[in-house]
């Protein structure tokens, strides 16, 4: 019966497999670009030479990141907050913590505690002084049948919303979604808007003094961040140019591996605004650990003023001017109308 179950549960898993393979063999539909700009002489950002200049200036200041909130936590933050993970920051991350707090801990907690509560009292009522003859006992049906039926609740109980979980990851972005690719160079991240005008940041870390004087966590703060929209869904994209780098940032519970030649996708919605910091998490070099990944994440009005300060464009920009039209048409009308 036991083994039935498993067979149950194995087959309910092996389920789900082949969806998380699909998505991870994800076929290439962007070329990764042959030819990676310098990281030392990359300009701060890729805006055409044409963008007003006059029209972007001061539209955008960099956010300050709010301690504790998108970043690692230290001691002094609280030591149980020390220990777990970051407030989380997306509907996944909050079901995951929701998953870890409220399932696992428990589970893992009670389970511990009850065969730690009978190995003690083993220990103590059935040792050679208090038990000298030992029972011969080999079967006992009513308690084999609990020690099967019971873990296999257990297991199911962690394997509901474990699935889900696994299965939200993978949901696809809607159509509409707002498009971000991400592409690890060694060693640095460079961002395009393919929606926006192609604009292009890139991103190289601050020098730790740098990050400081700018209240920035060590070696997380960058110079050009990764700009976002908060409260829409993104359609990160990630990639690479040289070796397999990831693209991860805890508080956002996001981690997918940049790929050279594949484009791995995914959707994110960011619920707040606000400065959210990551790291590459897959081991691509020497200078791995000093390519960290700022996320800052701008209510839609100011991240439209921020692709303005960018030199690109909004979507339906182009469709914003005919939109304009009447207007015009209706000011035309209207003076005929007053000549009368
Ligand atoms: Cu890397």
């Amino acid at each position: 019966m036991k083994n039935a179950i498993l067979a149950a549960i194995a087959a309910g898993l092996a389920a789900f497999a082949p969806l998380s393979v699909a998505a991870q063999v994800a076929p290439t539909t962007t070329p990764v670009e042959a030819t990676a700009p310098a990281a030392e002489a990359a300009p701060a950002t890729a805006a055409p030479a044409d963008a007003a200049p006059a029209e972007a200036a001061g539209t955008y200041t960099p956010m300050a990141p709010t301690k504790g909130k998108g970043m690692p936590t230290s001691y002094e933050d609280g030591a149980l907050k020390s220990m777990t993970f970051q407030d989380q920051y997306s509907e996944n991350g909050k079901y995951a913590q929701w998953m870890h707090d409220g399932i696992l801990m428990p589970v893992i907690t009670a389970i511990s505690l009850l065969v730690l509560g009978l190995l003690l009292y083993v220990v103590v009522r059935f040792n050679r002084i208090r038990n000298p003859v030992a029972s011969r006992t080999t079967h006992n049906t009513a308690i084999e049948v609990i020690w099967t039926i019971v873990p296999v609740i257990i297991l199911v109980v962690i394997a509901v919303p474990s699935i889900t979980l696994l299965a939200r990851q993978y949901e696809t972005p809607p159509a509409d979604a707002v498009t971000i690719k991400a592409t690890g160079y060694q060693w640095y991240w460079g961002y395009t808007y393919p929606d926006h005008g192609e604009i292009e940041v890139i991103s190289n870390m601050l020098d730790e003094g740098e990050a400081v004087r700018r209240g920035e966590p060590g070696q997380l703060a960058v110079d050009n961040r990764m700009v976002v929209p908060a409260g829409v869904p993104l359609r990160i994209q990630t990639t690479a140019s040289d070796v397999i780098h990831a693209f991860a940032v805890p508080s956002l519970w996001f981690k997918m591996d940049a790929v050279p030649g594949r484009l791995n996708e995914k959707l994110l919605t960011i619920e707040e605004p606000g400065v959210y910091y990551g790291q590459c998490s897959e081991l691509c070099g020497a200078r791995h650990a000093y390519m960290p990944i700022a996320i800052e994440a701008l209510p839609p009005a100011e991240f439209a003023a921020w692709v303005k300060a960018q030199g690109g464009s909004m979507p339906g920009e182009e469709a914003a001017a005919p939109a304009a039209a009447p207007a015009v048409d209706a000011a035309a009308a209207a003076a005929p109308a007053a000549a009368r």
